[in-house]
């Protein structure tokens, strides 16, 4: 059974930014269906069995008609092919009432040929797909559609969560136990699952979601976890059975993702034995570049320096991180950064300024000596804070401190 898995396509996350001309699309939703493209491609070149992605197509659950019919097409394309395909619905698809329709909504209502929308927690077996393996859905699942406000009245955030995972695992439990002993089994989910690794700018709402445990993953009974919705990929159960694969986003969000290697993954499910590979996309190249800038002589020309080559840089997404005192800006010529960065498809300089007066503390004074309140004034005087204020805001800050020590 070989199938392709892919997850976390956001096709319309990154919306700003030069517009193709003959599309009318943003450039970099044009990347995001590129990569689409090359998945699409990818699926029906080596005729798979089946197609699962594991949720979040969109930026958020209300995406505009224009990224729906791109969308539209290349699923259709798997359809065409008669390749079997499960979508899965992710919490960027899916809203927060219930009733309300998820994007992934109009390929179930239209009921278009050999795609399967993954909605609700369930068992699809050869009946459903057409071929001998079983999927286990399990989507985003919203507090709204497990509980009433009755249920979780009273409760903690963290037990309200406690009693979303225990339900949701015993769904799973029960459906594993109806599940033919002698097909291969694939459980697709898309949540957080406990031990994964986050990109690093990636905002995670720990503590305001499900985080699944290793155990519901690691079961022998399964023989491939398609997981979706942390960006980075990985393999959370390496060197034993099954896979739970996390294939990562399609292509690069934000500049927390600039050195992951973007990819979709290729595997041959078995009973009890399965193979898989990543394989990388080509996608739109990134270069994140810390510039060292030592004194305030030489801080243009250091920055120019440090510059890749004009040619070196065209097509990219790039972003300068330069961190100087605050009194060196007049310094700085971003035209003069611009011109030797026009090629690039954008570019954005991250300064960091804070840094500024350190020197102030003088290099005898040792910073671990200091007290809070000591230190607290030295920013004060870093800010250049007026006297008066600094005097305030001391007096308030020791009422503070106080309060906690
Ligand atoms: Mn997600």
């Amino acid at each position: 059974m070989r199938i392709l898995h892919f997850a976390d396509a956001h096709i319309d996350m990154v919306t700003q930014g030069r517009i193709d001309p003959e599309t009318g699309l943003p450039v970099r939703v044009i990347d995001f269906l590129t990569s689409l493209d090359q998945i699409v491609d990818r699926a029906i070149e080596e005729a798979v069995d089946l197609v699962v992605f594991a949720g979040d197509a969109y930026k958020d659950r209300n995406p505009q008609p224009t990224y729906q019919r791109e969308w539209g097409k290349r699923i259709m394309r798997l359809s065409q092919a008669g390749i079997p395909t499960v979508l899965l619905v992710g919490n960027h698809d899916v809203a927060r009432a219930s009733n309300r329709a998820h994007t992934l909504h109009e390929f179930r209502t239209l009921a278009v040929p050999y795609v399967h929308v993954g909605d609700r927690i369930e068992l699809l077996g050869p009946k459903e797909l057409g071929i001998p393996v079983q999927v286990l859905t399990l989507p985003w699942v919203s507090r709204s559609t497990l509980m009433t406000r009755q249920d979780t009245a009273g409760l903690t955030v963290q037990q309200v969560l406690e009693k979303i995972e225990n339900l949701i695992t015993s769904a799973v439990q029960n459906l594993l136990a109806q599940a033919d002993p002698d097909l291969p089994l694939i459980l697709t989910a898309h949540a957080s699952v406990q031990g994964a690794k986050y990109g690093s700018e990636r905002t995670v709402m720990l503590g305001h979601e499900v985080v699944f445990s290793h155990s519901l993953m690691r079961n022998k009974r399964i023989d491939y976890v398609a997981l979706g919705h942390i960006h980075k990929h990985q393999d959370l159960n390496p060197d034993s059975h099954p896979p739970v694969i996390y294939p990562g986003s399609i292509e690069r969000i934000d500049f927390g993702e600039a050195r992951e290697q973007k990819g979709y993954v290729l595997a041959d499910v078995k009973r009890g034995e399965t193979t898989w590979e990543f394989v990388p996309l080509k996608t739109r190249r990134f270069i994140d570049l810390a510039i060292d800038t030592p004194s305030a002589d030489s801080f243009m020309a250091d920055i120019m320096d440090q510059l890749p080559d004009a040619n070196k840089v065209a097509g990219a997404v790039c972003r300068l991180r330069l961190s100087y005192p605050r009194d060196w800006e007049p310094l700085l010529d971003e035209n003069g950064i611009a011109e030797q960065l026009k090629e690039a498809l954008s570019f954005q300089i991250l300064k960091d300024r804070s840094t500024a007066k350190r020197s102030r503390l003088g290099d005898t004074t040792a910073v671990d000596q200091l007290t809070p309140l000591d230190l607290l004034e030295t920013y004060w005087r870093t800010v250049d804070l007026e006297a008066e204020e600094m005097g305030a805001m001391q007096e308030l800050a020791k009422e503070i401190l106080g309060k906690t020590a």
